[in-house]
């Protein structure tokens, strides 16, 4: 144990050493990010009954949580943006004055560690020596999180460093808000507290982050989406950069040249998936930069570089196989923690959508005995997830912890559309590329907890349960940015939509490695060659634009994929409209012009 403070820093001295006074924990532990910590939490965690060891020789160094049923995803109605101002949040978040919040939430935290450790989590988003990268402390009770964090971030003593004696941080606060009595435990079951304690909470004025109640993912894993994003996203408001929910790819051509790529799709929408594709089409490759968060800045040269600001992937398991995402299968090979995924007897895990039947009777997510040919339910929960490590994906490139990002080419915005909305098409500039992103639109997944899957809401950027600040304002800072930068360097903006399905349901669209005919489309616009139509809502792939060679798609459904279905945008329109109106006066003028000016080209033709 490390109970005394490795560092200097009188401020972060002070900050820990007031909350140990509120939490009242039994003792604590400053993180040096070794892997001797890592396999010491890992024992304790074994011991207690919490998480389990995976066949050794199957999966080395890997274990399995079962978290409480309750604790299962993100819970978007129990996620706050405490601004001091409630119309400083927006239309788009739950806000609660700050000075409330805080009330209410110490005194859950009052105690809240008692029979428990304090861990201090120092962790870097982004590689250390980045200047686009940012520090945090998390202080939690949770050993998930502690180990989750140091897959996910660059925690521990070298950060410490960096930061010195007083250094710029991101405080965070966690706790699962189940305190133990004296000689009680947790008998091996996951703690955390019920639906109406939790609270995801942020202070974007202060830049400060309070979680409580919660164990799992993006709601406790506190570097993720709280400080990448919501906290982040308000920096870079103020600062002239840009934090997305976006992953980052490197594709390069059979010729060898090279594009850095981003796509923003929802939560569970395909970005994993993407940044580890396999090309079908001969001799183009992609690598992975990132898979859910990329950090912007515009560099010297007036391009925009982007960095990964995490250091591992915590993907979503459900439907991920050998057939679908290969590179995934073997970044969690080893080194892996798996949440909510099936048991099997040999102490390997399964889940839904592997590639393979379940091999006979399983323990599901819950603990449970499960079979087959009798469930009811499946045996990995929907939102079951892989923490994996960066490095142990094959296709990471090389450059990934590049401190000073790669130059991107291309943004790719989408979502799950099973109707209306084209396979690909490009924006004519930056703004009308803006207002597309402003209006994309999703059915919600179960990467969140309380939402109705499969309706179909809009999710500007994919950026609505992420964006720390009002809505209408971030458009404004995107309007902004392009508009200051030099136009031929900024990043093409296209819409993509894998999820187009027939009328009896089936996928018009292969998707996966199939993916990369689109991709390469994109890359020769990038470079103004790639045959387009302008179409009324964009520029869209002239006919045999898109190379299907052996691709097993007829002619009429490749039509179908990139036609401009009337009635589907009529509609649409209308949904604009409506998701605009939220914005009130906020909403740029700039994009309402936009709005206009769709309407009137698609009543010309
Ligand atoms: P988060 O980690 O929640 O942000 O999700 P993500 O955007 O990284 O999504 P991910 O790549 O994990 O994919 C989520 C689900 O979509 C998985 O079940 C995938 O199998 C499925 N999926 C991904 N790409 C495609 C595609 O091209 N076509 C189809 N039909 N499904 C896809
Ligand atoms: C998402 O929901 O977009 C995720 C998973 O990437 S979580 O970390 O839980 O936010
Ligand atoms: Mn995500």
């Amino acid at each position: 144990m490390n109970e005394k403070p490795i560092t200097r820093h009188k401020k972060l001295i002070a900050w820990v050493e007031e909350w140990i006074r509120i939490c009242q924990p039994d003792n604590v532990h400053w993180c040096d990010g070794s892997q001797e910590e890592y396999d010491h939490l890992v024992k304790e965690e074994i011991a207690c009954g919490v998480a389990k060891k995976l066949n050794e020789k199957k999966r080395p160094d890997c274990i399995l949580y079962r978290s409480d049923p309750s604790d299962v995803a993100r819970v978007e109605n129990r996620t706050y943006i405490a601004s001091e101002k409630q119309e400083d949040a927006g239309p788009t978040n739950n806000w609660i004055d700050p000075k409330a919040l805080k009330k209410t939430m110490l005194d859950l935290y009052k105690g809240s560690m008692k029979g428990r450790t304090f861990y201090v989590i120092p962790f870097s988003m982004g590689p250390i020596d980045s200047p686009i990268a940012k520090i945090g402390i998390e202080i939690t009770d949770s050993r998930y999180v502690v180990l989750n964090m140091q897959i996910m971030t660059r925690v521990g003593t070298k950060v410490l460093e960096a930061l010195g004696e007083d250094g710029e941080f991101v405080p965070c606060m966690h706790s699962v808000g189940k305190p133990l009595a004296r000689g009680e435990s947790d008998h091996g079951l996951w703690p955390c507290a019920p639906l109406d304690k939790k609270y995801i909470s942020h202070f974007p004025e202060t830049r400060e982050i309070w979680s409580y109640g919660s164990g799992y993912g993006g709601n406790a894993l506190l570097g993720k989406k709280c400080l990448a994003l919501r906290i982040a996203s308000v920096q870079a408001r103020d600062e002239g950069w840009l934090a997305e929910h976006m992953l980052i790819l490197k594709l390069t051509s059979p010729e060898g040249k090279v594009k850095y790529i981003t796509g923003a799709f929802p939560s569970a929408c395909g970005k994993t998936n993407l940044a580890m594709l396999i090309p079908t089409i001969p001799g183009w490759q992609v690598e992975t930069i990132g898979d859910d968060i990329a950090w912007m800045k515009f560099g010297k040269d007036g391009r925009l570089y982007a960095i990964n600001p995490e250091a591992g992937f915590f993907g979503v398991a459900t439907g991920t196989s050998e057939e679908s995402n290969p590179n995934a299968m073997r970044a969690c090979d080893r080194e892996t923690i798996f949440t909510n995924v099936g048991l099997t007897k040999d102490n390997d895990i399964w889940w839904e959508g592997m590639g393979m039947d379940a091999p006979g009777k399983l323990i599901d997510w819950k603990g449970n005995e499960w079979e087959a040919s009798t469930a009811t339910a499946p045996a990995a929960h929907p939102n079951s997830r892989f923490t994996a490590r960066a490095k142990n994906c094959p296709v990471i490139a090389p450059e990934w912890e590049d401190p000073k990002g790669v130059p991107i080419s291309a943004f790719l915005f989408g979502g799950r559309r099973p109707s209306a909305i084209p396979l690909v098409y490009q924006s004519f500039d930056w703004i009308h590329g803006v207002f597309m992103a402003s209006c994309i639109g999703s059915e919600i997944t179960a990467a969140a907890l309380d939402l109705k899957i499969g309706t179909v809401r809009r999710d500007p950027m994919a950026m609505i349960p992420f964006c720390g600040y009002h809505m209408g304002d971030y458009f404004k800072h995107w309007i902004k940015l392009g508009t200051k930068a030099d136009a031929n360097k900024l990043p093409k903006i296209f819409s993509v939509n894998w999820f187009r399905k027939t009328r009896e349901g089936k996928w018009l669209w292969p998707g996966y490695g199939e993916n990369s005919r689109v991709l390469k489309w994109v890359f020769e616009r990038c470079d103004d060659e790639g045959s387009a139509v302008k179409t009324p809502i964009g520029y869209m792939p002239a006919p045999n634009a898109i190379d299907t060679t052996g691709l097993n798609v007829s002619a009429d459904d490749m039509k179908q994929l990139l036609s401009i279905d009337r009635e589907g945008w009529a509609r649409e329109i209308e949904m604009i409209r409506e998701h605009y109106a939220r914005f009130g006066n906020r909403l740029p003028e700039e994009l309402s012009d936009q709005l206009i000016a769709l309407e009137a080209r698609l009543k010309k033709v």
